[in-house]
């Protein structure tokens, strides 16, 4: 603090010298009038302040150079930097969200699962218990769909997706459990003409599980084949591995399904493929066909299960089944949203 003695021909002329000093910050202390004459008589009035100031202000007229104001951003981005870290070390849910995220969990869905949570738990809750919370959010989000009861008419249902994912072999687990264990009629059909390996696949399993297939090589036939077959319980529809990018392959695969018309339409992804990837594919086969349902292959294949709840909630549509190994017809369970979020968060 600094004080100092003001003295003026009037109290404007003291406040001006003061104000000139100390700037607007200053405190008066004390004023006195008095008058310059032999014992204060006849003189001239005068004005004395004391006034005090904490720091001495920068005079106005001073310049912040450009690397003084450089130097004060940076500082700020520091100290912001600071709190936010501060912030989410206090943050009660932080190891939680970080479990997530490791798991593949896309971020912006660890922090919705985390909102919903902390609606419902206070922060000083145990660890244990926000998992199971955590847990109860997750299945509930998860929405899945019984298997078929195919009680009357015939339900058709196709499943499309990228090379690879396991579409061939998931039709074979299905066909082979409706016909022998559920005792239902099942017929295949595969427009997959491309590579005659993927033929002669389903044409194996066919044979196995003892079901009629058609290869069927223009949408005309695949109406002609369904017609064929429409005494059955089942006709699952195989068809060519389609890479999201390539229009001119998805538009051939649309040609086929709008002749179809089928019940239901499966996007076939594997659970190894990257979250981004699974978000590319699903925008890519999305915009062209009417997808309704998901299903997840290779849980037997990886060990971090983010990307189930990821594609799920990305794609908006039920999650019918998950299958977990090459075995036919073993490897493949119903969807069950309790088991889904026992792995993801741990079992
Ligand atoms: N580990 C594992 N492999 C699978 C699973 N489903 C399919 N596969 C394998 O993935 C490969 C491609 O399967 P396929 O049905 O031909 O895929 P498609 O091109 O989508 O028809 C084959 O070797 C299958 O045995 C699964 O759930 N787990
Ligand atoms: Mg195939």
């Amino acid at each position: 603090m600094r004080v100092k003695r003001f003295v003026g021909n009037s109290m404007q002329e003291a406040i001006a010298q003061l104000k000139a000093t100390f700037g607007d910050e200053a405190v008066i202390l004390h004023t006195k009038r008095s008058r310059r004459g032999p014992f204060g008589l006849f003189g001239r009035p005068r004005v004395e302040i004391i006034a005090a100031v904490d720091v001495l202000p920068t005079p106005k007229t001073a310049s912040v150079s450009s690397d003084d104001l450089k130097a004060l951003q940076q500082e700020l981005r520091e100290v912001k930097g600071l709190l936010a870290s501060q912030n989410k070390e206090t943050w009660p849910w932080q190891s939680l969200y970080e479990e997530l995220v490791a798991g593949e969990v896309d971020p912006e869905n660890a922090q919705y699962l985390l909102d919903k949570m902390a609606q419902m738990l206070p922060p000083s809750s145990p660890p244990e218990e926000a998992i199971a919370a955590l847990k109860g959010i997750v299945a509930e989000e998860i929405q899945v769909v019984p298997p078929w009861d195919l009680a009357e008419g015939t339900r058709v249902v196709a499943l499309v997706g990228p090379t690879g994912v396991g579409k061939t072999t998931t039709i074979a687990k299905i066909a082979a459990n409706y016909t022998l264990l559920a005792r239902r009629r099942v017929s295949l059909l595969t427009m997959d003409t491309y590579r005659i390996a993927a033929t002669e696949q389903l044409k194996t399993y066919a044979e196995i599980i003892g079901v009629p297939l058609e290869v069927v090589f223009t949408p005309h036939a695949l109406g002609e084949a369904l017609d064929k077959h429409k005494h059955c319980d089942l006709i699952l529809i195989d068809t060519a591995g389609r890479s999201q990018h390539n229009k001119m392959h998805l538009a051939e695969l649309k040609a086929f399904l709008d002749q179809a018309q089928p019940d239901e339409v499966h996007l076939v992804l594997s659970a190894t493929t990257k979250t981004r990837d699974a978000m590319e594919i699903i925008d890519g086969f999305a915009a062209v066909l009417p997808l309704n349902r998901l299903i997840i292959t290779k849980l037997d294949e990886t060990s971090s299960y983010g990307m189930i709840l990821n594609a799920y909630r990305h794609l908006g549509q039920p999650l019918a089944y998950v299958t977990t190994g090459q075995s036919v017809p073993e490897d493949i369970e119903v969807a069950d949203p309790n088991k889904i979020a026992d792995l993801i968060l741990g079992g």
